[in-house]
């Protein structure tokens, strides 16, 4: 029987990383610096120790450019330069193998898989598993690995490991005891937490104020759903953010889920795909530790198709807008 402390497997991932000849990190679709933070950091070692190493992402096709002053982006490379075949395939933060999109197909050439991740939904789909669902971010477990590893953390690979802290936590908003610990060890290798904070949260182009001011004039406030616990939402159309990358939408759920009057948030994301395709972020405003009379997103998620984690999830739909809202109405009961 598999119990949870069983995915948490340091020893065989050292194992792994120790023996093996090549080297393949997969970064989630739509990255964020959790991920990328993660691939880079285990590159940067890997390279450093002489192993072949390709860190990817299957889509889009450029790394936002708020991870773009990240150590280790060279190692970075397109999705067609990733082997077919290696000793050791890498999945970093992502909670299922459909997270690695179109390059879910390099795993069968992987002659181990290892998965590092920390989405409570996250389904063991390595050979090898790093799954703790209670840690803050893909890089604390990774710091974890090092120390087992026995390989010490530098200022590169420190930079790379707070970025995905400090972005997963909400800027320490949700955090745990030890939290502040790691980062003060990350810190101690002497970053700059304040240009590493500006990179990746406080620097947006003009177009982002603008097309905030469309997009936050579509939210709507549900009050009644869930018992009084309310649903407040917002859309964001492909013409919204036409000037802007579309990584400037990301920061859309950040501002709704403010809302007082809202335990859920939601934000439809039309895709650049076409095809009435849209992806929606979900997060639930109550995320006191141990609170219990909110609602789990992750599962709300899931039945929708999608996963995450208990106060941030996300799932991909399809529809008109007002099918798009009857659906999560529905799932949410
Ligand atoms: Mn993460």
């Amino acid at each position: 029987m598999t119990t949870m402390r069983d995915a948490v497997d340091l020893e065989s991932a050292v194992e792994a990383l120790n023996t093996a000849r090549s080297v393949t990190i997969v970064c989630h679709v739509q990255p964020d610096a959790d991920t990328v933070g993660s691939g880079l950091a285990l590159a940067l070692i890997l390279h450093r120790r002489g192993t072949p190493v390709w860190v990817s992402f299957a889509e889009p096709a450029e790394l936002p450019e708020s991870m773009r002053s990240l150590p280790g982006v060279h190692h970075l490379v397109a999705p067609a330069d990733v082997p077919a075949e290696v000793d050791l395939l890498i999945a970093v933060d992502c909670g299922s193998a459909g997270r690695l999109g179109a390059l879910a197909d390099r795993m069968p050439g992987a002659a181990q898989t290892l998965v590092i991740d920390h989405h409570r939904s996250n389904t063991r789909f390595g050979s090898i598993n790093v799954v703790d669902a209670c840690a803050e971010s893909t890089t604390s477990l990774i710091v974890r690995l090092l120390d087992v590893w026995g390989v010490p953390i530098d200022p590169e690979v420190a930079h790379c490991l707070y970025a995905g802290l400090l972005t997963d936590t909400g800027s320490f908003r949700w955090i745990r005891p030890g939290t502040h610990q790691l980062a003060e060890r990350l810190l101690a290798t002497g970053i700059d937490s304040a240009e590493i904070a500006r990179a990746l949260l406080d620097t947006h182009p003009f177009g982002w104020l603008t097309m905030l001011s469309r997009v936050l004039g579509t939210a709507q406030l549900v009050p009644t759903v869930c018992g009084g616990l309310g649903l407040v939402y917002a859309f964001v159309r492909l013409d919204d953010i036409a000037g802007v990358s579309s990584e400037e939408a990301e920061s859309v759920i950040d501002i709704v889920r403010t809302t007082s009057e809202a335990g859920i948030a939601a934000v439809f994301k039309e895709s650049s795909t076409g095809g009435d395709r849209w992806t929606v972020s979900l997060r639930a405003r109550d995320s006191r530790a141990g609170a219990d009379d909110g609602v789990d997103v992750a599962e709300v998620a899931s039945a929708l198709g999608g996963g995450g984690h208990r106060f941030a999830a996300g799932y991909t739909a399809y529809g008109r807008p007002d099918e798009l809202v009857a659906g999560l109405l529905a799932a949410l009961g």
